[in-house]
């Protein structure tokens, strides 16, 4: 059976484990940490993050990679688009999403959340307070304006594109950081769709 390496506390993870479900796959979770020791991660990603996977005889490391080659290997539910512009989209904010939006609300749960509970360092609100006021409603603005009136981010289906953006938002809740619905009512709603879905993880367990 498959493995995925890591814990859904990660976004990157997270996105994999909602590839996994969306298609259907059968998987185990190996919760392993990318703190501390990392003899065993760096043993299936040579740069010691999570996620890792295996599945047959193949180790993968990297969550895009990862979900790309669970769309070749398990074609039947499909999470990119078929048309060369949309597919470029979604790959777009796949990467808008991990690379961008992890960063900002990413560090907003790492100094409320895992800071103060797993490394004995109190939050610095300074650090919080300037991310969620001058960076978050950036984000936020561009995502509102790029969903306009649709359900998805891209062809106005389900795809790789909204499974990636939703991730950081869990993060950003447990934080206590929401969309403000009055300001922003289609991500919104968009996130609150996404959380919804029955193969979506939109809890984190620390
Ligand atoms: N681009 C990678 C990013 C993976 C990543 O940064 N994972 C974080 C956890 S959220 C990690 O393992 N960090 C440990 C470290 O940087 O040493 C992906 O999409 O999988």
């Amino acid at each position: 059976m498959a493995i995925l390496h890591g814990v859904p506390v990660s976004p990157y993870v997270r996105k994999v484990q909602a590839v996994l479900e969306m298609k259907g796959v059968e998987y185990t979770i190996n919760p392993i940490i990318p703190f501390g020791d990392k003899s065993e991660l760096l043993a299936l990603n040579p740069i010691g993050k999570i996620p890792a996977f295996q599945d047959d005889d193949i180790t993968l490391a990297d969550s895009s990679v990862i979900s790309a080659y669970l769309e070749k290997r398990y074609p039947e539910v499909s999470l990119y688009p078929e048309d060369a512009a949309d597919y470029a989209r979604a790959l777009w904010f796949e990467e808008y999403a991990d690379s961008h939006m992890v960063g900002t609300l990413g560090s907003i749960f790492f100094h409320r959340v895992l800071n103060p509970k797993f490394f004995d360092t109190p939050s610095d609100e300074e650090v919080v307070t300037k991310a969620i006021e001058e960076d978050v409603p950036v984000i936020f603005d561009y995502l509102e304006g790029q969903l306009g009136d649709n359900e998805y981010f891209v062809g106005n289906a389900l795809s790789i594109a909204d499974i990636s953006i939703a991730g950081p938002f869990v993060n950003a809740e447990v934080a206590g950081l929401t969309v403000d619905a009055t300001r922003w009512p289609k991500l919104a709603a968009f996130v609150q769709r996404i959380f919804d879905m029955p193969w979506f993880n939109n809890k984190i367990e620390l």
